[in-house]
């Protein structure tokens, strides 16, 4: 059985989803799934673990199709509402996903999808009420597959089972206490675990309320948090920056009413890129809450949090969550403290999909999921110093892989080499610079626009590149990564 939809029925009449203004009850998302399962297994007795894409709003449809796609025994594929058709086409072709549930707000932009016979359209405005029996599912099976990139190649689809998201959950709600009486706001993308698995399912789990935006709106989530219900939120640390730098610039009596709410809550969350300290202080000034940072990834679920209760130390991620085991890995013979996190337990997730080469060279022998950040353990917490690779920037909380945009670039004709970075910033962790050594004395900027638009799908999306162009013409080979941040 899957957990999260055996539970349902326990809460029946219970607010579960609030969503443009209109709020549904767990009977009604119990009801919705399953039309949505009956409707994809067209009278078959069982997806077993079919690859379901799903491109719709955050709400009560996307819920509505998740679990649709769980009781049906398939694999549920969320994709990005932001990402351009290429990078869908990516994740469609790489899953092999055998339908795709669309909204029609995305009809154009998968229209070309039309034209794919191995792909069945769902439009998820045009489902009818079905109901019947439907297939047992053994909780062991696969349920999600969620892509992250990496340091090597394109992007990899995490995939994890019924029984891992279950082991997500649990640790989370023995360790941040959720029950039935919370209210959680989410503002994040749903294709990845922060605002899937942390904000959507976990509250879901318990029998909570989840309300969701459209999308993120500094000025709506102050509404939402006036109104009064609002009692749970996490986010990114370039959320709250954004949050507090429009609090500084609100009328003093909406500044009032703002705090006021804020100081009522139970509960605020930041995670999924470090957080500046002074966004930490800014938000208690604001909220009378020291935010709860906690650490996790998408292989991982989460696996190191401050605590609820006791000391949150401004810095630091804290200790291992409930049945995460978590070890620090140092190099053979180094006299430092610091080393890779290591992780092992029930919430570690089952293999990246079609990789099984990638899959095994990111355990070590024993079993262990190497993360590839680097932390320290001081006075009982762990507090992480970096990556141990420069490749894998962090902006706005999304993950970027450095070499996939270094690959298209060096294919540019007046290029002759370059090396893309993380560079610092407060407000979105790191921004992507590149540094780029041209064949001629410049290179031709506009060119190179539209052809890093052409070739690399994500360009589109809003996101700030800095070039730096006038490097001497040696300084790659001379240099390491890490140095090539002082030309900027
Ligand atoms: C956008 N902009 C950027 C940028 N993204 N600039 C620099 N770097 C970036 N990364 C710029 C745009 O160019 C635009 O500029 C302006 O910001 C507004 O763009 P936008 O797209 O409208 O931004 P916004 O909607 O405000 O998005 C910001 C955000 C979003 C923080 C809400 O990035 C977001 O939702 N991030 C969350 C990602 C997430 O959930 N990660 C979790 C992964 S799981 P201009 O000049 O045009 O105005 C994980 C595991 C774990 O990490 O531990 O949780
Ligand atoms: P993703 O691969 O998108 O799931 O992102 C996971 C990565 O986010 C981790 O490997 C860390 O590098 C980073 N991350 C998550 N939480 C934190 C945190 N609290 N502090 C620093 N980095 C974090």
């Amino acid at each position: 059985m899957i957990p999260i939809i055996q539970q349902a029925s326990e809460y029946s009449s219970r607010a579960a989803i609030k969503c443009q203004g209109q709020s549904y009850t767990y009977q009604n998302l119990l009801k919705k799934s399953e039309s949505i399962a009956h409707l994809l297994l067209g009278g078959k007795n069982d997806l077993n673990e079919k690859r379901i894409a799903f491109i719709v709003l955050p709400g009560f449809d996307y819920v509505a199709v998740q679990w649709g796609i769980w009781r049906a025994g398939g694999i549920a594929v969320p994709l990005c509402v932001k990402h351009p058709f290429e990078s869908l086409k990516y994740v469609i072709e790489d899953t092999a996903a055998s339908a795709l549930i669309y909204h029609p707000d995305f009809s154009e932009l998968i229209s070309p999808f039309h034209s794919k016979d191995d792909l069945r359209m769902i439009n998820s405005d045009s489902i009818d009420e079905i109901t019947g029996s439907l297939p047992e599912i053994d909780s062991a099976r696969r349920a999600m597959i969620l892509y992250t990139s990496g340091t090597t190649g394109s992007p990899k689809g995490v995939v994890s089972t019924h029984d891992i998201i279950e082991a997500q959950i649990q640790s989370l709600v023995s360790a941040w206490e959720w029950t039935k009486e919370d209210h959680i706001l989410n503002v994040l993308p749903l294709h990845h675990i922060h605002g899937i698995l942390n904000a959507t399912c976990t509250p879901l789990r318990v029998g909570a309320c989840v309300e969701f935006l459209p999308k993120f709106d500094t000025a709506e989530v102050f509404n939402a948090f006036s109104a009064g219900e609002v009692n749970v939120f996490m986010a990114v640390p370039t959320i709250y920056y954004k949050l507090v730098a429009s609090y500084s610039s609100a009328e003093l009596s909406e500044q009032e009413l703002i705090s006021t709410a804020l100081k009522k809550f139970r509960l605020m969350i930041s995670g999924s890129a470090a957080l500046p300290i002074t966004v930490l202080e800014q938000w208690k000034q604001i909220s009378g809450h020291t935010l709860l940072e906690r650490y996790g990834m998408t292989e991982i679920g989460m696996a190191i949090s401050n605590p609820y209760k006791g000391e949150r130390k401004p810095g630091f991620i804290g200790q291992a969550l409930p049945k995460v085991k978590v070890r620090l890995e140092m190099e053979e013979g180094s006299e430092e403290k610091a080393g890779e996190i290591q992780i092992k337990g029930p919430n570690v997730f089952l293999e990246y999909w079609g990789r099984p080469e990638a899959t095994k060279e990111t355990f070590t022998d024993d079993g262990w999921f190497m993360t590839g950040d680097v932390a320290v353990f001081e006075e009982g917490a762990y507090r992480i110093l970096g990556r141990n690779s420069v490749d894998i920037i962090k902006s706005g909380g999304y993950k970027i892989s450095a070499l996939e945009i270094e690959e298209v670039l060096r294919k540019f004709d007046g290029i002759n080499d370059c090396g893309v970075i993380g560079l610092p910033d407060e407000e979105w962790g790191e921004i992507i610079g590149a540094c780029i050594v041209g064949q001629e004395d410049s290179v031709d900027m506009p060119a190179l626009n539209s052809y890093l638009r052409e070739k690399l799908p994500n360009y589109k999306i809003p996101r700030k590149y800095i070039f730096k162009e006038d490097l001497p013409r040696n300084v790659m080979g001379k240099v390491t990564k890490k140095e090539l941040k002082n030309w900027f």
